[in-house]
């Protein structure tokens, strides 16, 4: 009976989306929600129902949703459904050639999708390079019962993203041939430049606050390049959720998020009322890494009864230094998860993977040799161990984090070969799995937001330097580690995540800076099925089963048949 009780209280919530290509039109002048200047110029963007960021999905924790997606844009498509853990579902994961064959222009899908067990915010973005640079949304999963903390009186998505005036194919497309000079041209705060460009609107109005009243803020950053620092003048934030599990609350005066994660914090509109600036600032390596100009936007926070025609100045956040990778490692330091509503990790591992990410490069040409270290015979790939199998540990270990590997140079140029190859682990259902991500200092030394699919992880702990497994695993935190589905791993240093590979299919683990995953940053976990039909992966949806008309997949060897994910892997030469 609670079972019919369950379905008969969910929804079933249907979209559309229609995927256009839509030129914005350079305008001095607000007049309404789609029409934004931006910088000066117009740049052909393919966006999803007109609209930029696209629509939030809004919906209930057990609903089933239904999103029909119509390509009416020139590009092969396939939407992903960032966090979702899509149990038993792999084939609506939207990952091109991994679940699915792109969906061609002019053709359509449905994508079936349940909620279940996952509240908070997620988003959805496209999964073609870099198209998800303004093809994306957020998707809100609000609770059947309640919050637990107290209700808030507002919600506000709060979606960080690039403005490139480069045509994103275009930009795809120079990375494809090893080319990463470009970086984006603004930094967006709910698609809206804000008033530091030239061209823009001149004012973005964030909030109208209510004195003494709560606002959820629902931040997503869907950035292809950089992490973001976020804070609000004069106000403080209580985080309350990321990635859609609940942590357990802590207060700060700034948000870092990385490419792919979420992050859901209160807001009390306590301040004196007037108008305050809302900034998101990038983040970046320091010297002598290579640097990319300054990234900023910010929008205005505004009081109902503040704020008139003559009012003062909006009060500016002191904002942290761009370069200071602390700000984050210490934000997600503090977060742990909410005890009652999550469980503990299993108290060990069935199997332990050891995991350098690092750059690399392979010869043009397909080359045995040939010169390296920025040299145009060469081109820079990224890496994670890989061998055709993703091995538990690198090939030729070194000292990873050894500053004197910074900046890139020659010095290093014996540690660059590599190879192209997929990188693709069996997992037996049910398995404990661990990895540690060890961060190295070969080439540049970012953060990655390492991103699983299907799964969320627990982060055991991170830490600096090089990960030592007598010491740091005795400070596993066993007790109330976050969930998280991206874990960013902090530059010249480790991250330990644990899961349960408990939901068969094929899933992707990939870095979330874009460029990064362009160069190869990505591997596949095969999760084989349980000994039920109710621990399998059903077959594949009818339309799902040709590619071009021209083969037909077998569930979990879709992967291995028609794969063009570019690994690269370690020379053992
Ligand atoms: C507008 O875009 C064109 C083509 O990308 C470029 O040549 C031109 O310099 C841009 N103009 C401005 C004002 O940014
Ligand atoms: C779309 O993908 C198909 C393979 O599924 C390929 O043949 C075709 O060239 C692609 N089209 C575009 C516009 O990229
Ligand atoms: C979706 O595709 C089917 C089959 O190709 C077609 O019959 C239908 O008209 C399409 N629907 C839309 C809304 O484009
Ligand atoms: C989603 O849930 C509904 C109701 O429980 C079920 O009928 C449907 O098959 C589920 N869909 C998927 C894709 O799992
Ligand atoms: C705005 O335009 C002016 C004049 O063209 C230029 O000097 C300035 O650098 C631009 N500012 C930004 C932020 O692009
Ligand atoms: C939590 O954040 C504060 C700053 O808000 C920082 O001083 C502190 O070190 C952080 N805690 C941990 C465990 O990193
Ligand atoms: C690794 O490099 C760091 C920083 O350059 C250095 O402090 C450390 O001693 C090195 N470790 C080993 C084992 O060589
Ligand atoms: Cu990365």
């Amino acid at each position: 009976m609670a079972a019919v009780a369950a379905v008969a209280a969910s929804v079933v919530v249907k979209h559309t989306f229609v995927l256009a290509h839509l030129r914005f039109v350079p305008t001095r002048s607000l007049v309404s929600e789609v029409r934004i200047a931006h910088l000066c110029n117009e740049t052909l963007v393919t966006v999803a129902n007109g609209r930029l960021p696209g629509l939030a999905v809004e919906v209930t924790e057990r609903d089933a949703i239904a999103v029909h997606v119509v390509n009416k844009s020139p590009h092969n498509i396939t939407i992903h459904w960032h966090g979702l853990k899509q149990r038993l579902n792999c084939w609506a994961d939207g990952v091109p050639s991994v679940t699915q064959c792109p969906i061609r222009p002019g053709h359509n899908l449905t994508y079936r999708l349940n909620v279940t067990g996952q509240e908070g915010t997620l988003w959805w973005h496209a999964h073609v390079s870099c198209l998800r640079a303004s093809l994306h949304g957020a998707f809100v999963v609000r609770p059947r019962r309640a919050y637990p903390f107290p209700k808030p009186d507002k919600e506000i998505p709060i979606v960080i993203g690039e403005w490139w005036n480069l045509n994103l194919a275009q930009l795809a497309k120079n990375m494809g041939d090893g080319c990463y000079d470009d970086s984006s041209s603004a930094t967006t705060i709910n698609g809206k430049l804000g008033d530091l460009y030239n061209c823009s609107v001149k004012v973005y109005w964030i909030l109208l606050s209510i004195p003494g009243k709560t606002y959820l803020l629902r931040l997503v950053n869907a950035a292809l390049y950089s992490e973001y620092y976020v804070k609000i003048a004069g106000h403080r934030f209580t985080v309350v959720g990321a990635d859609a599990n609940y942590v357990h609350p802590f207060a700060t005066d700034v948000v870092a998020i990385g490419p792919g994660e979420t992050v859901d914090a209160l807001v009390v509109a306590d301040a004196a009322p007037g108008r305050y600036y809302m900034v998101a600032l990038g983040g970046q390596a320091p010297k002598p890494d290579i640097q990319i100009p300054e990234t900023r936007s910010r929008a205005t926070v505004r009081y109902t009864s503040g704020g008139g025609g003559e009012a003062p100045p909006p009060v500016a956040p002191e904002m942290p230094d761009q370069h200071d990778y602390m700000v984050s490692f210490n934000f997600h330091c503090n977060m742990s998860s909410l005890r009652r509503r999550h469980p503990r990790p299993p108290p060990r591992a069935d199997e332990s993977l050891f995991v350098a990410l690092r750059m690399g490069s392979v010869c043009r040409g397909g080359r045995a040799s040939c010169k390296r270290s920025g040299s145009k015979e060469s081109i820079i790939v990224e890496t994670m161990n890989n061998l055709r199998t993703l091995p538990d540990r690198p090939a030729r270990p070194f000292n990873f984090t050894d500053r004197a590997l910074i900046p890139w140079g020659p010095n290093e140029a014996w540690l660059e070969p590599t190879e192209k190859a997929a990188a693709a682990r069996r997992l037996r259902h049910g398995a404990v799995v661990d990895v540690v991500f060890q961060n190295t200092a070969v080439v540049d030394t970012d953060n990655h937001p390492m991103h699983l699919h299907g799964h969320d992880v627990f982060v055991l702990p991170q830490g600096h330097d090089n990960y030592d497994a007598a010491r740091d695993a005795a400070r596993y935190n066993l007790v109330d580690p976050p969930l998280k589905n991206t874990v960013l791993v902090p530059r010249l240093g480790w991250a330990a995540v644990r899961f349960v590979a408990d939901n068969p299919g094929v899933w992707y683990m990939r870095c979330h800076y874009e460029f990064h995953l362009s160069m190869g940053m990505a591997a596949i976990f095969i999760v084989e099925d349980g000994p039920t039909e109710s621990t399998s992966l059903p077959a594949p949806p009818s339309e799902f089963l040709t590619c071009n008309h021209a083969h037909r997949l077998v569930p979990n060897e879709l992967y291995l048949k028609n794969t063009n994910t570019t690994g690269a892997r370690v020379n053992e030469a």
